[in-house]
C-alpha cells in the first residue's frame, strides 16, 4: 500500500528521479509518486519545494529533501539500518564511479533541455559536453570492474544512466562491461515498472 506520508516529486523519464525509484522499490518502500510531467517547465508550481526547480523531491511527513543521493541517504537512515544496497559506503571507487556517472546524467540533463528549450546544441558548449558523456562512458567502462559484486545503489545508477542514453540516442552505447552491469540490475523483478519510455 502506498505511504501517504511519503511523497515522491519525479517525472517517469527522469534517470535521477529513477535511482530512487529503484531503491525504493528494492527495499519495498511505498511512496506516493507525484508526477512533475516537464522537468523544462518553467513553472515552479510543478516542483513543489524545490527552489531549483528540478526533481526528484522527497517529502516524508511534510519535509523535504532535495537531491537524489541525499534522498536516497535519508531513505536509508530513517528506514534501512542494514544499508542493503551499500548507499552509505565511503568507498572512493564507488564514489568516483557515482559521481561520473551523476555527472553524465547532468550532461544529458543540459543537451536534451537544451533542445527541448530551443537551443541550438550543435554550439561548441554542447559538443563540450557530448564529448564529455563519451568520455565518461569510456572511463566507466575501463573502470567496470567496480560494477563487480552484490546488488548496490551504484548499479542502479548504471541501470538509470544506460536506458535514459538509451532513450534518448545521444550517443553510442557500445560498451560491453557497462551494458552487461545494467542488463544485470534490469533482471531484478522491481525494475521494469521503473523504466523510462
Ligand atoms: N543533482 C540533482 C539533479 C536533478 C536534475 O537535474 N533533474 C532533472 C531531471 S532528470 C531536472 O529536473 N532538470 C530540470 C532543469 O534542469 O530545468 C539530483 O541528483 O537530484
Amino acid at each position: 500500500m502506498t505511504d501517504p506520508a511519503l511523497q515522491l516529486i519525479h517525472t517517469p523519464r527522469s534517470h535521477f528521479a529513477r535511482k530512487v525509484r529503484l531503491l525504493l522499490d528494492g527495499l519495498g518502500i511505498e511512496a506516493e509518486l507525484i508526477d512533475a510531467v516537464n522537468a523544462a517547465d518553467p513553472d515552479p508550481a510543478r516542483f513543489g519545494p524545490n527552489p531549483l526547480l528540478k526533481v526528484p523531491t522527497l517529502i516524508d511527513h511534510g519535509r523535504p529533501v532535495f537531491e537524489s543521493d541525499h534522498i536516497a541517504m535519508h531513505l536509508v537512515r530513517t528506514r534501512d539500518p542494514d544499508d542493503r544496497f551499500d548507499v552509505l559506503t565511503a568507498d572512493v571507487d564507488v564514489l568516483n564511479a557515482r559521481a561520473v556517472l551523476n555527472g553524465v546524467m547532468a550532461l544529458e540533463v543540459e543537451l536534451i533541455l537544451g533542445a527541448r528549450s530551443g537551443l541550438d546544441t550543435a554550439q561548441p558548449r554542447f559538443a563540450k559536453m557530448r564529448e564529455a558523456i563519451e568520455r565518461s562512458l569510456a572511463w566507466l567502462e575501463s573502470n567496470a570492474s567496480v560494477f563487480e559484486g552484490p546488488v548496490s545503489y551504484l548499479g542502479f545508477h548504471v541501470l538509470s544512466m544506460r536506458d535514459h542514453v538509451a532513450l534518448y540516442d545521444l550517443v553510442p552505447l557500445d560498451y560491453p562491461r557497462l551494458q552487461a552491469c545494467a542488463d544485470g540490475i534490469a533482471r531484478l523483478p522491481f525494475t521494469e515498472s521503473s523504466k523510462p519510455v
